[in-house]
């Protein structure tokens, strides 16, 4: 035994100063105001649509969105979002994926949730990765992430889901790749896209050659498939590889359930060209139900071509030709 002991105190030296050598990421709870006067978003809940049935988030009074404004962070940025209800439910504001006390968590029994006429202040952070003490990695906030109400209906946000309450939530990493348009958000929500069947979905455009961004979000009970023609991504956190050995699966499909996110972008029309893309849910009876939109891709000058233009008129037709 007193042989050994010598060799136990440097054991135990050693592991003191590398626990004081090391900075703890996790011990930090995340603040609960910001600093930067620039980071403050103000979100409205109102109604929508012309018997009110919907309700949306919008960045300016009673314009509502379905999805809502998309949130844009980069790991280490602190966020504070104020949610304005002007609707006459109530509403709130929880957040996936990022860091926030339970002040922040937007739920009932939290005391997260905005009466009629109220507003509120939600302080959402991203972190950026680490290594924690013990030598595991502390993943950072990076993804393609959502925000959603929790309050409507039930404490759930059930009928606030239902309604149109949810929008996307992008954290990027110091150096990821930026698209060169604003991110295309599809919401999967029971058999419609944004609240809409085709041919109302969205019809994205870009030009050919751009970075384009897809952010993709599942709501509701049902589950769904994503799929784009003609492109095709990495089933990473940002949809690109590491380099060309990097062994992860390549999918133009994928998998989406209640709250599931994820997004990816890629080079519109890359090895394929212009034209009018289809996007849409792959669970056939959904499709059917008019769960399908289009990804328009332009010339290099911004100009659809004729027979793009035709595509995107027969798709309009076909699809307006009544749902199963
Ligand atoms: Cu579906």
């Amino acid at each position: 035994m007193t042989r050994r002991r010598p060799l136990l105190i440097v054991v135990i030296l050693v592991v003191l100063a590398a626990g004081l050598g090391s900075v703890p990421t996790i011990a930090q709870e995340p603040p609960q105001s910001c600093n930067d006067p620039n980071k403050q978003v103000t979100l409205y809940a109102n109604e929508k649509g012309p018997r009110g049935r919907r309700l949306g988030y919008g960045r300016k009074p009673h314009k509502p969105r379905i999805p809502g404004p998309t949130i844009h962070m980069t790991e280490g940025d602190c966020v504070q979002v104020n949610l304005v209800n002007d609707s006459k439910e109530k509403a709130g504001l929880h957040f996936h994926g990022v860091d926030y006390t339970v002040l922040s968590d937007g739920t009932p029994h939290n005391k997260g949730c905005v009466g009629p006429g109220k507003s509120r202040t939600y302080v959402v952070s991203a972190h950026r990765p680490g290594a924690r003490p013990d030598g595991t990695i502390d993943p950072g906030s990076a993804g393609y992430w959502h925000y959603h109400d929790h309050c409507n209906g039930t404490p759930h946000g059930t009928d606030g889901i239902r309604k149109g309450l949810f929008g996307g939530l992008i954290v990027r990493r110091a150096g990821d790749p930026r698209p060169d348009r604003r991110p295309f958000v599809v919401v999967f929500n029971g058999r419609t896209i944004n609240g809409r069947r085709a041919p109302r979905t969205p019809i994205f455009k870009a030009n050919i050659g751009e970075r384009i961004e897809f952010a993709v979000i599942g709501h509701g009970n049902l589950m769904h498939t994503f799929h784009l023609h003609g492109h095709r991504w990495a089933d990473t956190r940002n949809g690109q590889l590491s380099g060309v050995d990097d062994m992860s699966a390549v999918i133009d499909n994928k998998t989406l359930g209640p709250a599931d996110s994820f997004g990816f972008s890629v080079i519109a029309g890359e090895h394929v060209g212009e034209g009018a893309w289809m996007y849409h849910c792959h669970v056939q009876g959904h499709s059917d139900a008019g769960m399908a939109g289009l990804l328009v891709v332009r010339g290099p000058d911004g100009k659809m071509s004729a027979s793009t233009k035709a595509a995107v008129r027969r798709w309009k037709r076909i699809e307006g030709g009544g749902h199963h």
